[in-house]
C-alpha cells in the first residue's frame, strides 16, 4: 500500500522461465497484488509463477503481447488494484523502481508514469541495438509533434497507471500485438491524462526477450499509423473507436466473474 492505495504489479509473460524468478525476487514488499498472465508459453513459466506465489492466469492460446496486457489490467482491476504497474518478466526493467513509480500515481501527482531509458542517457551503453535507438528517437520526435506533449520516449515497456486510466480508456479497441503499448499512450494523451517519467537503466542481455527486426519494423509502422489516427481524430476529419468515449472498455463488472473463476483465465 502507498497512501492507502492498493498496488498491483502485472507481468505479461511469454516464455519467461529463465528470468521470472530474479524479476519477482526484486519486487518490493509494498506491492499488494502480483499477477502473471501467461500467453501459452512453451516453457515452465506457469509452474514457476505458481511456485513463486503469483496469481496466475493462462490464455488458452497465444494471443500476443497487447491482448496479454488487456487480461493483466482486467485481472488487476478485478483484484481491487488502485495503482497498476506493468513489469516485463524478462528482467529488462529493474523492479526496484516500482516504489517510485507507484507513489507518483498513488499520491495523484500523475495518472501515468513511464520508466524512460532515454532520460538515463545509457540506452546504447545498456545494449539497445543501434537501429532500435535511432528508430526510438525519430518516432518519439514525430509523436511529440503530433500528440502535443513532450516525452523522452513512447517505447518503454515499464509503466504505472491509476485505476481510473484503466477503466476509462477504450483498451479493448487496441491491437493484440506490440503496438498496443503505443496506442495506449496515444489514448492517455487524447483523454487528457497526465503522464510523468522517471529515468530507468537500460538492460539488454542474452536471456531477455527482444523483438526482432521484422517485428520492430511492423511496430514502427503501427506507431506512425496510431499517430496519424490521433491527429485526424483531433482535427475532426475521422473518428476512431480507439479515441471515442463509446469505445469498448475493460468491464468493471468482471469482479463477479472473478469470484467464481478458476486460475485459468479467458483472454480479455
Ligand atoms: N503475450 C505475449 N507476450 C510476449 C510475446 N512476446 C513477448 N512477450 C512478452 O512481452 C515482453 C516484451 O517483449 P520483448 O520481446 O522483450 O519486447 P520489448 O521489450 O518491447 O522490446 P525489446 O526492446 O526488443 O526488448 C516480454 O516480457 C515477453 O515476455 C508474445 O508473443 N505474447
Ligand atoms: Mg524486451
Amino acid at each position: 500500500m502507498i497512501n492507502s492505495k492498493r498496488i498491483a504489479v502485472v507481468m505479461p509473460a511469454y516464455n519467461a522461465g529463465k528470468t521470472l524468478e530474479v524479476t519477482v525476487g526484486e519486487v518490493p514488499d509494498l506491492v499488494d497484488i502480483r499477477i502473471l498472465v501467461d500467453d501459452r508459453s512453451s516453457d515452465n513459466t506457469v509452474d514457476l509463477a505458481r511456485r513463486l506465489g503469483l496469481l496466475v492466469f493462462q490464455h488458452d492460446r497465444n494471443y500476443g503481447y497487447g491482448r496479454n496486457q488487456q487480461t493483466c489490467y482486467r485481472e488487476a482491476l478485478a483484484a481491487g488494484a488502485d495503482v497498476v504497474i506493468m513489469l516485463h518478466p524478462d528482467y529488462q526493467y529493474t523492479p526496484l523502481l516500482i516504489t517510485a513509480m507507484a507513489s507518483m500515481v498513488a499520491y495523484d501527482v500523475y495518472d501515468v508514469v513511464l520508466g524512460s531509458r532515454i532520460i538515463g542517457g545509457t540506452a546504447l551503453r545498456g545494449g539497445m541495438p543501434f537501429y532500435k535507438y535511432v528508430a526510438n528517437r525519430l518516432l518519439t520526435a514525430f509523436e511529440n509533434i503530433f500528440l502535443g506533449v513532450k516525452l523522452s520516449e513512447y517505447h518503454t515497456g515499464y509503466r504505472a497507471f491509476s485505476r481510473r486510466v484503466l477503466t476509462e480508456l477504450p483498451l479493448l479497441e487496441n491491437s493484440d500485438d506490440f503496438v498496443f503499448d503505443n496506442q495506449m499512450l496515444a489514448q492517455c494523451v487524447h483523454f487528457g491524462f497526465h503522464i510523468g517519467e522517471v529515468s530507468c537503466p537500460t538492460k539488454y542481455f542474452e536471456e531477455a526477450s527482444s523483438i526482432n527486426f521484422r517485428r520492430s519494423v511492423k511496430y514502427g509502422f503501427g506507431v506512425l499509423a496510431t499517430t496519424m489516427q490521433f491527429a485526424l481524430q483531433k482535427i475532426g476529419w475521422m473518428h476512431f473507436p480507439r479515441f471515442s468515449d463509446q469505445g469498448r472498455k475493460l468491464d468493471p463488472a468482471y469482479t463477479e466473474y472473478y469470484a467464481s473463476r478458476t486460475e485459468t483465465a479467458r483472454p480479455a
